[in-house]
């Protein structure tokens, strides 16, 4: 067979999404709807953030332009987005962004059936220098009948319908899991189109990297300091893991669910409970490190298992690679 210059059968993440929902007759498409309000938002962050760069000349995003006018920060004006896209969806009822201390309660006649809950630009210490930053998010579902209440976004992550992140990189990325395996699509700006190009992904057994902010090491736990003296200095006789570390979690998530290996942002003596938010970026990333085959634990259960009292609330996190998040758990085991 010789390549064909162009393909004609393009599977848009649309079309994926029908195609899943086909399997289940009893959805009404409210879903596909709600992803093609977060798809927007996506494409609307990627655009803003492939200029920000040009901030000064143009007039974006926390610069003040050339006319000297005051512009919005790019997390700001991303979150603006992203909740006017999720409301104007009519499907949603409870929205929880990282941006905003409290819940969005969406008025009932614009109400729908689904929660969102996400960090709509994350990363943000790395806008100046141009390193990939992400948007990530999770879905949950309301209880049938009822007023929506927080207890509906208060819940465990292993409950979620759904969850991605999209990743504003070399090109943008969004990885996405609907309860049934991890699939990435990648942005063709020349359709405006996410378009599959990782179908069904899946993370290597057994990792060699790994990803953690050393500079925190004299605050660590035993486990966490031990984990990554042993990834340094093996005593196996296995090779040493390399270390790469972007200070991005959407690039640091997306190389390690691609290559292998794990990520940590685990506790220590200033922050007990770690950094990361538990319901925008621990449960997505922890749902989409499972589908794919991998692990996520707290450093005390599985990710996935974790209560959250408070919507910001945060957790010590270690996930990516099934085998290497089980050497993590047994270091935690042997500390009891
Ligand atoms: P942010 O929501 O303020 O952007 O912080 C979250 C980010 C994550 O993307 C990343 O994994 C982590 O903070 C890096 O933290 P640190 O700079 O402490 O290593
Ligand atoms: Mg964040």
């Amino acid at each position: 067979h010789a390549a064909e210059a162009h393909r004609t059968d393009l599977m848009t993440i649309t079309r994926y999404v029908l195609n899943e929902q086909s399997k289940h007759p009893e959805s009404r498409g409210d879903f596909t709807i709600l992803l093609s309000h977060i798809v927007l938002g996506c494409k609307f962050v990627c655009s803003a953030v492939n200029k920000a760069g040009l901030a000064k000349l143009i007039g974006l995003a926390g610069e003040t332009n050339v006319q000297g006018e005051e512009q919005k920060k790019l997390d700001v004006l991303s979150n603006e987005v992203f909740i006017k896209a999720l409301v104007s969806s009519g499907r949603t009822c409870i929205l929880v962004s990282e941006e905003d201390e409290e819940a969005t309660f969406v008025e009932p006649s614009k109400r729908g059936r689904y929660c969102v809950v996400f960090d709509p630009l994350d990363g943000s210490s790395n806008i100046d220098c141009g390193v990939s930053i992400g948007t990530i998010f999770g879905i949950y579902m309301i209880k049938e009948g009822g007023e929506p209440k927080l207890e509906d976004v208060l819940q465990p992550g292993k409950n979620m319908l759904a969850a991605g992140y999209c990743m504003y990189g070399s090109s943008c990325t969004l990885v996405l899991s609907t309860g049934s395996g991890v699939n990435g699509f990648t942005l063709d700006p020349s359709l405006g189109e996410f378009i599959l190009t990782h179908p069904d992904i899946k993370i290597p057994k057994k990792g060699k990297i790994y990803s953690v902010n050393e500079g925190n090491a004299k605050n660590w736990d035993g486990p966490t300091a031990k984990y990554v003296e042993k990834c340094k200095f093996p005593k196996d006789g296995s090779p040493a893991k390399s270390l790469r570390y972007i200070g991005s979690m959407v690039a640091d998530v997306h190389r390690t669910l691609l290559y292998g290996g794990v990520f940590l942002y685990p506790a220590d003596k200033k922050s007990p409970n770690g950094k990361l938010r538990v319901l925008y970026e621990v449960f997505p990333m922890s749902f989409l490190m499972e589908q794919a085959g991998g692990q996520a634990f707290t450093g005390k259960q599985r990710a996935l298992d974790l209560v959250p009292k408070k919507i910001h609330e945060r957790s010590p996190i270690f996930l990516g690679s099934y085998d290497d998040v089980e050497e993590i758990k047994a270091l935690y085991a042997a500390e009891e």
